[in-house]
């Protein structure tokens, strides 16, 4: 838009996720580097990537920093619109710390140019906003789906913070805090942060013009609202219980609701967490372990 200044497009001028015009252009790659999650999410079965940020009933294979590294050196030199790495799982990248920032390390020293993108449920986020921005990191997304913990409570089964498990309302109220604060910093900081959302029809569909507006205020840059994908053979709670997606209709009348001066994203693919490519194409299977690791990074900065 015209009142965005020059540096900000800048910012987000080769990002697919963050400028729709971009995702026509540039690629992104993710890695699955973090195994842990340290909440349960109900549209989200373990065995799969985390739900958050991607498409649920699928399995990544997880690496290690080395060679997720090495799989973003091979595919950079292949892929020359590849301009984004991101960290979105396989379960939550805050909750596997070091594994997730020596996979940045690595990126941030070998290949300078690409920018690094983080996804997370915004539980651990306070704690490291500061390496975030030491690693340059400009981008991170968190997964905030309400901001009732009575509607949290419908959400997330239990939260895992500082060695102890708190179940229904107590475990969303503590995460729903750590998430609008992680906002917050995120904010004062000035990295970009963007708001995804999973409607859930008949549990927060009403109240995502509530969060839309709170996160507004905490300054978040962008809202990706996305249906909740919820298939039984998926074993996820609201699988199981006969929980339904909504309708494209549903799903965009909401969007509508939202968008009025705020940027809403409505373009988003929900990617893998080992997807690479353009938004919507899929190379994951082109750079499984077992071919990237054969490939010699031919990435030249
Ligand atoms: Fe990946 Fe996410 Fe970064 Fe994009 S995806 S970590 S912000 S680089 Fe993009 Fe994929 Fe939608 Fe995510 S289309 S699921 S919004
Ligand atoms: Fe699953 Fe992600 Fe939720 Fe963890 S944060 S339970 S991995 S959807």
């Amino acid at each position: 838009t015209p009142e965005m200044d020059e540096k900000l497009i800048e910012r987000i001028s080769k990002h697919p996720c963050y400028s729709e015009e971009a995702h026509h252009h540039y690629a992104r790659m993710h890695v699955a580097v973090a195994p842990a999650c340290n909440i349960q999410c109900n549209y989200c079965n373990r065995k799969y990537d985390c739900a958050n940020e991607s498409r649920p009933g699928v399995v990544s294979e997880l690496l290690t920093p080395e060679e997720a590294a090495h799989k973003v050196l091979v595919i950079a030199g292949k892929i020359p619109q590849m301009t984004v790495l991101g960290v979105a799982g396989p379960g939550d990248p805050l909750a596997n710390p070091e594994k997730t920032f020596r996979t940045f390390e690595l990126i941030a020293d070998k290949a300078p140019d690409i920018k690094l993108c983080l996804s997370t449920n915004g539980l651990m986020l306070t704690e490291y906003v500061d390496r975030i921005k030491q690693l340059n990191i400009d981008h991170v997304t968190i997964t905030l789906n309400t901001i009732d913990p009575e509607i949290g409570a419908q959400i997330y089964s239990w939260v895992h913070y500082k060695r102890k498990r708190y179940r229904g309302v107590e475990g969303a109220k503590i995460l729903l805090e750590k998430q609008l604060e992680g906002l917050q910093a995120l904010k004062e900081a000035d990295i970009l942060c963007k708001v995804n959302s999973v409607m859930i029809p008949g549990i927060n569909d009403k109240h995502l013009v509530e969060v839309n507006k709170a996160i507004r205020e905490r300054g978040a840059f962008l809202h990706n609202i996305m249906p909740l994908i919820s298939a039984p053979e998926h074993g996820t709670h609201f699988g199981l219980t006969g929980q339904r997606g909504p309708t494209g209709k549903e799903l965009k009348e909401v969007q509508d609701n939202c968008s009025g001066n705020m940027k809403m994203m409505r373009h988003c693919r929900q990617c893998r967490a080992d997807a690479v490519g353009l938004l919507g194409e899929d190379r994951s299977q082109e750079f499984t372990k077992d071919k990237f690791l054969e490939m010699t990074p031919e990435y030249n900065f």
